[in-house]
């Protein structure tokens, strides 16, 4: 359901149930969150790639699962799904980028807006689908798209349900970029190599401050960012990246 490889450096993700729109059971989240923690261990894994297979990107939560009398019952499909992956995500020591090749909607969507870096194909589109079936926005959905595009905006999307296209994403500053159809997956693949090739801690340490500046008023996030930046003070790729610029070259990160 989940299927993960290693491509130099960059650990793409597929979410693997294309004949169920990628829609998340009990079984694909669990196995979701393991392929987390491995990339949060394997210092080769220095980007994340999370994608969907054939025509959508992830339908969210399996809706014939929360019906089902032996599935795993309402009260556990928060704590021990979703939570988790958000988690695992926020805290991850290396960017990921979704790679949004269709339709997300729901816990689909706002687990492709909880990552670093959204990207979508000009086709994708985003939905809130909560509402259409009783449900809140959930997935961190209520925390992250506010800040994204502002309250107005989140909650007109959340309540209405409406389809988001990736163009209308992109200019309202819920994804960084949509592209072109043809080109996505090139255009995707690139901004992974870049990322994998950057300073892999700063970028973690960035990744860190960011979290920490959604709760933090302004002297303790200044205090965030001085504890931050003396560590990656410390880092073999600042050292590179400092010596490289003196020297007129490319700097050779090696996420050290
Ligand atoms: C699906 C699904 C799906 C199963 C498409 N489940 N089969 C958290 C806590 C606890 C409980 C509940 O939820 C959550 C978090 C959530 O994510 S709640 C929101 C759950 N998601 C939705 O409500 C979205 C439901 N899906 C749709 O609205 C549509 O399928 C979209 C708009 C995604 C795509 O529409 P179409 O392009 O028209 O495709 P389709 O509807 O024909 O779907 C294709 C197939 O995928 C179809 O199967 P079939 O056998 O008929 O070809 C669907 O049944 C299946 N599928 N989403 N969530």
């Amino acid at each position: 359901l989940i299927i993960s490889e290693i491509k130099s450096n960059i650990a793409v993700i597929t979410l693997n149930r294309p004949e169920k729109y990628n829609a998340f059971n009990r079984e694909m989240a669990l196995s979701f969150q393991k392929t987390l923690d491995e990339c949060e261990c394997n210092n080769n894994v220095r980007c994340v790639y999370l994608t969907g297979s054939g025509k959508a990107f992830c339908a969210g939560q399996d809706l014939a699962e929360i019906t089902d009398p032996d599935g795993p019952g309402m009260e556990r499909i928060l704590k021990e799904h979703y939570n988790p992956i958000v988690t695992k995500i926020r805290n991850l020591n290396k960017p990921i980028l979704a790679a949004v090749n269709g339709v997300a909607a729901g816990a689909g969507a706002n687990i492709a807006l909880c990552c670093d870096v959204v990207v979508a194909t000009q086709s994708a589109f985003f939905i809130q689908a909560f509402s259409k079936i009783g449900l809140i926005p959930d997935n961190a959905g209520t925390f992250f798209l506010p800040r994204l595009i502002g309250v107005q905006r989140a909650s007109a999307f959340m309540m209405l349900g409406d389809k988001i296209s990736a163009q209308e994403a992109e200019r309202t500053g819920m994804i960084y970029k949509f592209f072109a159809d043809k080109v996505f997956t090139k255009e995707a693949e690139k901004i992974a190599f870049t990322l994998a090739d950057l300073p892999t801690k700063g970028l973690a340490y960035t990744k860190r401050a960011l979290n920490k500046s959604m709760e933090n008023n302004l002297m303790q996030q200044l205090s965030v960012e001085d504890e931050l930046q003396q560590m990656a003070a410390l880092t073999k790729d600042f050292k590179e990246g400092v010596a490289a610029f003196f020297e007129k070259r490319k700097a050779n990160f090696t996420g050290e």
